[in-house]
């Protein structure tokens, strides 16, 4: 039997500092602001917070370029900030995690300064440095991988004649982790200095990119670039195990949380090797299958109509099944985060009059799902994606602006091929995530005072009027009001919805979600309408023939026999 632990039946709410609360005015979320909203956080029912990277960083990648693990980045407050915060949330009973970004780290840190100084530098060996390849008399990086943000993963330094490797930015060089010396200063200064601070673990980012693996060129996939997808090589290469042994180490002297990020692994016997607890590697991953439904091999070349709810099914089935491959192994339940635009705009419909059920039906799939639930700020009022009125002026994100301007330079700037560039955008950019909070009607939606000397970095939503947390606190029809529920029922039936298992009972509908938890003698069905249209309520005969007494309505009372327009519910039986 799987031993119990905290992180397992935790529900951790993911914070993303520029845009949750801004205290000073500067248009920019700070740590001050974190803690002035604790026990709003702490009454939504989740029990840990995880802090997006908050280091000190030149922000090219909103902090995932980090220049100083040790210190926290001015705008967003002092070290002395971060201790209160540790402190304060572990007086409020939570835990704290942060964002361990160890890939890579921003060019401006000083071992990258040092790295690049000269080619007999004793941290030289830190990146991954390598000589050009010539064809033809012409210079060429070492092989014809593409970038995560579009582009060579090379940069050409022309100081010394070499080209160094960035998975990301080229303002995000990765470190590298065959060096023990530099494993061994990344535990010390990213690790090893929180932790001893008292944070209680880690979302590990981009975890499974450590080992790359032989370097060797990628099949070509789009034969209009000379630059080719190799995520299925520079993910879990040939050390990871060894790496992910020796960094859980150190994680175990503190008895330290993580959960690792895990793009790019379809083979689910790779995802049991780093989650099942005998391993010793990670406790938990996300894996991608959800969010990347719909996505074409290129994330943004795709329509929106690519969505399917079979697809949806059967990426949650796969999520779920660790607990089944492994009786030692735990995964994790999410739909939204800072890369991902808005759950009720991509996976049900965030039309005025679907919102709020929409935002309510997902909370109730969310919560009846196995694993530790992550739920990012914002996702508990059901906020949406911004508007395809917005220019592209409001997208701020490298990801997006490479896209676009991707496209541009393809096209020599082809109307139509650049306004469908802005439809995939407005479907999946990262940066609906990242708008500010909508806290009120107030000015700036009261992410920022209302006598702030700057405007908030990112527009304000519009709808503020429709959706913010102080109506929402005091309106029990809301969507925050239905998750504190939610997260009650979880929390009432832990054994069933946190720990059961799962079964997709009617996988090919393409209106309904159906589906069954089990633990022990226990058993209750999960019946989701994800269609904007009533429906009758009909269960395969394995559960329609049992007793059933309803758990919880996403809608509250109504006909049992009809499920209301995006209804979600769930049933006891016996
Ligand atoms: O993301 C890594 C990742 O694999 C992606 O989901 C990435 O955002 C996507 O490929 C872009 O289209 C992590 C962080 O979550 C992300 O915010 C950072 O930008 C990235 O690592 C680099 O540190």
């Amino acid at each position: 039997v799987a031993e119990r632990k905290w992180w397992k039946d935790g529900v951790v709410y993911q914070i993303y500092p520029a845009s949750f609360k801004d205290s000073n005015g500067d248009g920019v979320g700070d740590l001050k602001g974190i803690l002035s909203e604790l026990d709003y956080i702490r009454s939504i029912g989740v029990d840990t917070i995880w802090i997006c990277p908050m280091y000190d960083s030149p922000q090219v990648d909103m902090g995932y370029d980090v220049r100083d693990y040790e210190k926290v980045y001015p705008p967003y407050g002092t070290n002395e900030d971060m201790e209160r915060l540790i402190a304060e949330t572990h007086a409020r009973g939570m835990r704290i995690v942060l964002d361990l970004v160890v890939n890579h780290t921003s060019d401006q840190h000083a071992w990258f300064q040092e790295s690049r100084s000269s080619k007999d530098s004793p941290k030289r060996d830190w990146y991954i440095w390598r000589p050009a390849r010539y064809i033809d008399g012409k210079r060429h990086p070492p092989n014809n991988w593409l970038g995560n943000f579009g582009g060579s993963v090379w940069q050409w330094d022309d100081h010394t004649q070499e080209y160094y490797l960035h998975l990301f930015c080229p303002e995000q060089p990765d470190l590298n982790w065959e060096n023990p010396v530099t494993r061994h200063a990344i535990y010390k200064s990213a690790m090893e200095f929180w932790l001893e601070r008292g944070v209680d673990g880690f979302r590990v980012d981009t975890v499974n990119m450590y080992s790359k693996g032989d370097m060797a060129d990628a099949p070509v996939t789009d034969p209009e670039s000379e630059w080719q997808f190799a995520g299925l090589q520079y993910c879990n290469g040939p050390r990871m195990r060894e790496f992910l042994g020796e960094m859980n180490e150190v994680l175990a002297r503190y008895d330290a949380m993580t959960v690792g990020e895990c793009p790019n692994t379809p083979d689910m016997k790779r995802v049991v090797q780093y989650v099942s607890a005998r391993e010793k590697q990670l406790n938990m991953v996300f894996q991608f299958d959800v969010v990347d439904i719909g996505q074409g091999p290129y994330k943004f070349q795709t329509t929106p109509k690519n969505y399917t709810l079979p697809a949806f099914k059967d990426a949650i089935a796969r999520t779920q099944s660790l607990l089944r491959l492994a009786p030692d192994a735990w995964t994790t339940v999410f739909l939204e985060n800072h890369d991902q635009a808005r759950s009720i705009s991509r996976f049900a419909s965030d039309a005025p009059e679907h919102r709020v059920a929409s935002g309510k039906l997902l909370a109730l799939v969310m919560c009846a799902l196995s694993g530790t639930l992550f739920l990012y700020q914002g996702q508990e009022l059901g906020m949406t994606n911004f508007p395809a009125t917005w220019d592209m002026s409001e997208y701020k994100d490298v990801d997006s602006s490479n896209y676009y301007n991707m496209v541009r330079q393809r096209t020599g700037g082809d109307a139509t091929r650049l306004a469908a560039a802005k439809t995939s955008l407005q479907h999946l950019a990262r940066d609906h995530a990242r708008v500010p909070m909508s806290w009120s009607t107030a000015r700036y939606n009261g992410f920022s005072p209302a006598d702030s000397a700057a405007e908030p970095w990112m527009r304000p939503l519009e709808d503020a009027a429709v959706c913010n947390a102080e109506q929402q606190k005091g309106d029990k029809g809301s969507v925050l009001a239905f998750w504190k529920t939610m997260l009650q029922v979880r929390r009432a039936h832990n054994d069933l919805l946190v720990h059961g298992a799962f079964a997709d009972l009617d996988n090919q509908h393409e209106d309904v979600f159906v589906f069954a938890k089990t633990w022990r003698g226990k058993r209750a069905v999960a019946v989701c309408n994800f269609t904007g249209k009533t429906q009758k309520l009909e269960l395969p005969g394995s559960v329609g023939d049992a007793r059933r007494e309803l758990l919880v309505s996403s809608l509250g009372a109504g006909d049992e026999a009809v499920l209301g327009a995006w209804e979600g519910r769930v049933y006891l039986l016996s």
